[in-house]
């Protein structure tokens, strides 16, 4: 029997609705692979912060730095600042631990419909590997002649040979192991005259390392128009902290719903624990209505499992999200009327009996 600590994180608003879902998936998924776990649950977040004047508690990474992985819900709640929030809590946690890869998978699943036309299953499977510690997110810059007619606001982005280099190389080495052997990278080279070129320069010296893999470049806007006219066409795509955010929100909408979308913060050398959240946010509109979609907290429970190395516990994961949304029950924004707790609880139980292995199913 294999045992995992968690640090678990429900956050603010609907996090505090999917991440027991997502439990509770796991706890199901344990208990059929031989996997059991140690929940320590961390009342962080919005609520927190107007206790106490902080998202987190000073020593909060030091108190959970030795956890296996940190499952995450959502971060955010009108009455903190959205900066306020996500830089005391998400990004502080991402970049505490090194978590410099936030995988992303974009892939329109079985029985669910795309807003593109003519497009199925299969027709969209992307894995986007966002640059996760530095890059456009900076706190670096300053605020002038604040309140007079000449105010300026100057923001810095910080991009490191080391931090593009490392991320370019984990996008390689993904693409290199799947079967199509893809990877695109997107900047914006021709309007911003420093970062991106050199991000284009190092992406480019990369490629040469990985002859096997067909490379290719696009601005960020162009590939926008791409995403959606022709999705059929990505295998890996890799791009900085804001063009990845932004893409994998763009991936997440031609795949369906946002709802579903599931999210890895990864640190590769397993110095530090890694952290599992959904793609999506705390959506306060929904919030306390139990009709949020659980599907993207429990596909990244997927995600976390594989990471933890289970992975056949991880394939039986994603095959019975497979099933449920061909089955239902269905959650509002998949047309259906379920509550979260309804689609976690069916999720959970055919977790308990599916078949992972005929099944085509992977996080
Ligand atoms: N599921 C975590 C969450 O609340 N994400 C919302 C968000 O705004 N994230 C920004 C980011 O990923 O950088």
């Amino acid at each position: 029997m294999s045992r995992h600590r968690i640090a678990l994180i429900p956050g603010d608003g609907i996090g505090r609705e999917v991440l027991p879902a997502g439990v509770e998936v796991l706890v199901a998924a344990g208990e059929r692979f031989g996997i059991s776990f140690e929940w320590d649950e961390r009342p962080w977040g919005c609520d927190h912060y107007l206790q106490t004047g902080r998202m987190m508690p000073p020593n909060a990474l030091a108190e959970i730095r030795h956890h296996d992985a940190i499952y995450l819900g959502a971060v955010g709640f009108p009455g903190v600042p959205d900066h306020i929030s996500l830089w005391g809590l998400l990004i502080e946690i991402r970049r505490g631990f090194d978590q410099y890869v936030c995988l992303r998978p974009i892939r329109l699943m079985p029985h669910v419909a795309s807003p593109l036309r003519d497009r199925g299953a299969g027709d969209i499977d992307i894995m986007l590997v966002r640059e996760n510690t530095e890059g456009e997110y900076s706190d670096r810059g300053r605020r002038l002649k604040e309140g007079t007619a000449e105010e300026t606001v100057i923001q810095e982005s910080i991009f490191t040979r080391r931090g593009v280099d490392r991320i370019m190389r984990y996008a390689f080495e993904l693409a290199s192991r799947r079967p199509r052997r893809k990877l695109t990278w997107a900047t914006k080279s021709n309007g911003i005259t420093l970062t991106m070129p050199f991000w284009d320069e190092r992406a480019a010296l990369i490629a040469r390392e990985y002859p096997g893999i067909a490379a290719d470049h696009y601005h960020i806007d162009i590939l926008a128009a791409h995403f959606v006219q022709r999705p059929q066409q990505f295998d890996v795509v890799v791009a900085s902290n804001l063009f990845g955010d932004i893409l994998s929100d763009l991936g997440a909408g031609c795949a369906g719903t946002i709802g579903i979308a599931p999210s890895a913060n990864i640190n590769p050398e397993r110095e530090y624990p890694s952290m599992f959240e959904p793609v999506h946010g705390s959506a306060p509109d929904i919030t306390g209505r139990n009709i949020a979609n659980p599907i993207g907290q429990i596909w990244s429970g997927a995600m976390m499992l594989e990471h933890l190395g289970h992975a056949e516990a991880a394939a039986a994961v994603v095959a019975a999200i497979e099933t449920v949304l061909r089955t239902g029950p269905r959650t509002r924004d998949l047309g259906g009327t379920a509550s979260t707790r309804e689609v976690g609880e069916a999720i959970a139980q055919t977790v308990r009996t599916i078949d992972p292995v005929s099944a085509s199913s992977r996080p």
